[in-house]
């Protein structure tokens, strides 16, 4: 199957971006020749797009044709992680794996092979089919919980699924409340709906978050709280909102579950009681309650910023509450938005082989790959070592918690790894096998909008490099030589989108590549829930059943409030540190590209100017950021858009970028939060020394 050319320009060809990012956008691709891309411009035709993409991914020449792209399979031949390997074929190169597998197998049962993958890209054909070989073959499962589980939780406990009002209304709202999210730098869409809010209705911009951020620097108002006491903060709100009369009681007794305990609750939790968790002053709580309660049209723009805190699901309910307390969800403009999943009913059974899976098979957490390795014997159960892995889409020795155990555990010599990669990430530096990657540029697949409502397919525009293969490819090549059977094996990925779009009760791929997308959103009503909350009683919740998200909920408080299980500071540990996303990298995706390097400059940490005074340090010191897990030296910029005790670290750097080699994740901790797991990003409680 062909793509189809964009209408208007010539030698462009529609694309969707494959990364991990809200806002999966609708692109246009220019091509040079058959293996070689220009520049990359957003689409029109997605209206969330609406022609405006992120200046990584509009310069993705840079990348896609990046001189150090991995071109052919590597095997190791120095020690583990010396990142020494010479050239081999591709048979050869699959041929050791899968013997590799069976050996594990053999030896400790299938479960010691833990195919290990993650979102480096959104496709569902190429992220998610290395599950069909995991299940045929019975290797150990993976818990999904490094991104979105904290986040997810959090909504699902009150509004019942993933799904809210359409993220283009934003434009209807007199006033947008991004929380917990640095949309200027990771959803750039937000803003451009956002700003036409602000230039159609004057809408007011107000954004929550620990630091001044870039969002922050485009709003009217920036309610700088302490990480983690975003729970407080949104019980004082509901506080005021009861206390003057702002609560629409109708709409209350109508849609939420428990609206008179729940008054009863907040009226405990006034401004001044919230003002000594977040650090905020009563009158900056009592002014956004009074904006937000006078204001019908109001939207919550909710991110995963703040979700991810050991009390990170806790807040995000508490946040999500807001809405139903004023009743804002019954207006256009009004309500609340975080993630669209629920809208698709995308039938993934083939792409993954559901219809394999065996649920007694143990299942591994992904945020704890560094205990997993390590030995951990609560997270490997009754179940034996993992001896072999199968690495895509992820870069688990920078991006997952307490690093030093990832690196230990990666480069165990008992350890066979694989893989599959674009770039000698630092993952891959640790494998036995590195096999070559394609970019979604050079296969096919469809995706589907977290931050908006399209199916949008990306077929294949450009040759692959080299030798690099799809995902798809690898899973069907080590299939075979594994005797692993499932129909999809034998289908291409384009087949396997056209099977799974049909069976999903969608247009087919021919239709959806024709139609450059298809537009899933539901309707008004249902959008905004006015039909009932999909929960068993029709409400939203104050007091979820957080037994329904996940084992560990005895700690869950029964109604909104300040769950106090965070890192707290200490004598000891004085400082809270928050690891925040930087513009010009993705996670680690385009740690390699000259242009983001030269943007981000060099590891800095954000401290106020009197606590850099307090420790006797200034601007450009080298610091050392420490404790009991690890610690790191970078350098001390003095930032005054935070409240004393709070540091900022953007950037997902490689810990090569650091002068001991290890990077910012070996202070975080691996510990599951509560109720369903995921990993704390943004708490982090550490000393700050001169280095
Ligand atoms: N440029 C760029 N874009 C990205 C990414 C990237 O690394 N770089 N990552 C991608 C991925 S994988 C994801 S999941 C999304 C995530 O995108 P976001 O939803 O934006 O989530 P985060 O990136 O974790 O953090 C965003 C903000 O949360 C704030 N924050 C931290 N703790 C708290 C808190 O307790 N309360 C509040 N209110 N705010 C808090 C941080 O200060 C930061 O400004 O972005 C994607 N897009
Ligand atoms: N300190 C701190 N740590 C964090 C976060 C944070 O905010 N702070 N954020 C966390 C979050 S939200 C997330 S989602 C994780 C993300 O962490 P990762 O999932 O590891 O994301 P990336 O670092 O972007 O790595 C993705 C890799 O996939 C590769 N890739 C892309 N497309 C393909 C493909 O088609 N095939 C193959 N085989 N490979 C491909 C890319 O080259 C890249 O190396 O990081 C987490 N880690
Ligand atoms: S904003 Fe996100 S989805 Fe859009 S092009 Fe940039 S990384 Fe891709
Ligand atoms: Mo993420």
């Amino acid at each position: 199957m062909n793509f189809a050319p964009a209408p208007r320009r010539n030698r462009v060809a529609r694309s969707v971006c494959p990364h991990d990012c809200p806002s999966t956008c609708g692109l246009e691709v220019e091509l040079k020749d058959g293996s070689t891309i220009g520049r990359i411009h957003g689409s029109a035709l997605n209206t969330y797009t609406a022609g405006v993409i992120c200046a990584k991914v509009a310069r993705y020449a840079e990348r896609v044709h990046h001189p150090n792209r991995l071109a052919r399979p590597l095997q190791r031949v120095g020690a583990k992680g010396a990142g020494e390997f010479r050239t081999i074929s591709w048979d050869d190169a699959l041929d050791l794996t899968a013997a590799a597998f069976r050996a594990a197998a053999a030896r400790d049962g299938t479960e010691a092979v833990w195919p290990y993958y993650y979102a480096g890209t959104m496709g569902l054909v190429q992220r998610d089919g290395i599950n069909r070989l995991r299940y045929v073959m019975r290797y150990s499962g993976e818990q999904t919980t490094i991104c979105s589980t904290l986040a997810r939780g959090g909504w699902r406990a009150g509004a019942g699924e993933d799904r809210g009002v359409d993220p283009r209304e934003m434009a209807d709202s007199d006033l947008i409340v991004i929380w917990g999210t640095n949309a200027v730098h990771t959803q750039v869409n937000v803003m451009t709906h956002a700003a036409r809010a602000r230039k159609g209705n004057g809408a007011k911009i107000v954004v929550v978050d620990p630091y001044r951020n870039a969002t922050a620097e485009a709003a009217d108002i920036h309610l700088a709280l302490r990480p983690g006491s975003d729970g407080a903060l949104a019980c004082a709100v509901m506080h005021v909102l009861f206390r003057d009369g702002y609560a629409d009681w109708d709409y209350l007794r109508r849609y939420t579950d428990v609206p008179d305990e729940l008054a009863r609750h907040v009226a405990e939790r006034p401004p001044a009681w919230a003002a000594a968790i977040t650090g905020l002053d009563v009158a900056e709580i009592e002014a956004f309650a009074k904006l937000y309660g006078t204001t019908k049209r109001s939207f919550l723009r909710l991110g995963y910023g703040f979700s991810r805190s050991r009390n990170g699901a806790a807040n995000m309910h508490a946040a999500s509450c807001l809405p139903a307390v004023t009743g804002a969800w019954k207006h256009k403009g009004g309500g609340a938005f975080f993630v669209n999943s629920a809208i698709y009913h995308w039938d993934s059974t083939f792409v993954q082989g559901y219809d394999r899976r065996d649920p007694s098979i143990r299942s591994l957490d992904m945020s704890r790959i560094g205990p997993v390795l390590t030995g951990d014997k609560g997270d490997l159960g009754r179940g034996p070592p993992v001896t072999a892995m199968l690495v895509q889409n992820t870069n688990p020795a920078v991006v997952a918690p307490e690093s030093h155990l990832v690196q230990q555990g990666l480069g165990r010599e008992d350890l066979f790894l694989c893989v599959h990669e674009q770039f000698m990430t630092e993952t891959a530096k640790f494998a036995d096998i590195v096999l070559p990657a394609t970019t979604f540029l050079e296969h096919d697949d469809v995706y589907l909008g977290g931050g908006h409502q399209y199916i949008q397919i990306g077929p294949k525009v450009i040759e692959p490099f080299a030798e690099a293969r799809s995902n798809h490819e690898v899973h069907c090549a080590l299939a075979k030589r594994l005797g692993a059977e499932h129909p999809a094996f034998g289908m291409s990925a384009m087949e396997l989108i056209d099977y799974s779009l049909k069976a999903s009760g969608w247009p087919d791929a021919a239709t959806v590549l024709d139609a450059g997308g298809h537009d899933c959103q539901p309707d008004f009503a249902t959008a905004h829930f006015l039909n009932g909350f999909p929960n068993p009683d029709g409400k939203f919740h104050f007091a979820p059943d957080w037994s329904r998200i996940g084992p560990d909920h005895a700690v869950m408080p029964r109604l909104p409030d300040h769950l106090a299980v965070i890192e707290a500071p200490s004598a000891e540990h004085p400082f809270r540190l928050v690891t925040a996303p930087a513009r010009s990298f993705l996670n680690t995706t385009f740690n390699e590209t000259p242009s983001g390097i030269a943007r981000e400059g060099r590891p800095q940490a954000k401290i106020h100017p009197d606590d850099l005074a307090a420790l006797g340090l200034k601007a450009g010191d080298a610091v050392r950021l420490g404790n009991r897990r690890g610690n790191v030296v970078v350098h001390a910029e003095p930032f005054g858009g935070l409240q004393r005790g709070v540091v900022v670290f953007e950037g997902l750097w490689p810990n090569a970028a650091f002068v001991e080699g290890i990077g910012i994740n070996c202070l975080v901790g691996a510990d599951a939060a509560p109720p369903a797991g995921g990993a704390a990003f943004h708490d982090t409680a550490i000393w700050i020394r001169p280095a």
